[in-house]
């Protein structure tokens, strides 16, 4: 639960600013994406006489571009004396992707807001709005909207429904509470284009995707610690014609196993293997498994990045003949 008192001195902060600058993590998903805009919106109809700039290191991807205001996303920031920041589902700052080319934005001195629903949040700015039980940052947006009065447009539904979709998994995750659906609900009301975000986010996929997830499922092997794993090269990236992006949603498959205690992807990017993992199971912590491998996330669903590239490993064993 977010404490009210921390929301309050939040919009205090904000009244304060110049400008207000808001940010999302890297390679945006649509929780990303839906808090980075709604909020972004929010803050325009709240503070009319503040420049709002919104940002981003990445492109958001293909299927999310129906949201309105993508083509504001603007990738290099330029702070500026009287500048309030606000991070959105970012759980530490090199998630960003920012923190080397711009850690000014990190600084001690700086005003800024984070507002994030990861457990692994490592509270990095003025005020942390952090709140683990939230399903995603688009549900703590819309929350704080209504905590503060603010006006939730049908736009700014539409961004917000996306995220709370999307982090979900379409309303199918274990993460689906009550209070998820309370919130579909409130944006509904406010009309939020449901259809539209189906069409776009669950409806569609290009044939470069369907190649991809062709590619992920193909190669499919089960280990010995009850593990659906899958992985895809830079090799295969370029095969399908597909970018990273492409892959979100793959993993669903995998989990659909019976009996996994886990399901893994491992992918290969810019010199690094990022793992994303997933479990169904209440027994299995896959963020204890990341933090292995520096990474982190949600009990349920969490990613690691490691340098190097993938090496595969073909494993044979001498049986005795009985045919
Ligand atoms: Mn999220």
């Amino acid at each position: 639960m977010l404490n009210l008192d921390d929301i309050r001195k939040s919009s205090e902060l904000l009244s304060r600013g110049q400008r207000l600058l808001v940010f999302c993590h890297a390679n945006p998903d649509g929780d990303a994406v839906g808090a980075l805009l709604g909020m972004s919106f929010l803050l325009e109809a709240a503070y009319p006489e503040k420049p709002v700039i919104i940002l981003c290191k990445d492109e958001p991807p293909e299927t999310l571009k129906f949201l309105p205001g993508t083509e504001r996303i603007t990738h290099e920031p330029r702070m500026q004396e009287g500048d309030v920041l606000l991070f959105l589902d970012s759980a530490e700052p090199k998630l960003t992707g920012l923190h080397e080319s711009h850690a000014e934005l990190f600084a001690d001195n700086v005003q800024s807001i984070n507002i994030d629903h990861h457990p692994t949040n490592s509270n990095f700015a003025r005020i942390n709005l952090i709140d683990p039980n939230a399903a995603s940052a688009c549900e703590i947006v819309a929350m704080i909207a209504d905590v503060l009065g603010w006006d939730i447009t049908s736009d700014i539904a539409t961004c917000l429904l996306t995220g709370v979709y999307t982090d979900t998994g379409g309303l199918l995750h274990s993460n689906t509470s009550v209070q998820v659906y309370r919130t579909v609900a409130r944006l509904l009301r406010a009309g939020a284009a449901q259809q539209e975000i189906v069409k776009h986010v669950f409806r569609t996929a290009k044939p470069s995707t369907l190649k991809l997830w062709g590619r992920v499922l193909e190669k499919i092997s089960i280990t010995e610690e009850g593990g659906a794993v899958s992985a895809v090269t830079k090799g295969d990236f370029a095969a399908t014609g597909a970018d990273y992006s492409e892959l979100t949603g793959a993993i669903d498959y995998l989990n659909a196993v019976p009996g996994m205690r886990f399901s893994m992807i491992l992918s290969e990017r810019d010199g690094q293997v990022k793992g994303s993992i997933r479990t169904l199971r209440d027994d299995v912590d896959v963020a204890e498994m990341a933090g292995k491998f520096d990474g982190g996330g949600h009990k349920k669903a969490a990613g690691f990045a490691l340098p190097g590239k993938l090496k595969s490993e073909v494993r044979w064993k001498v049986v005795e003949d009985d045919s």
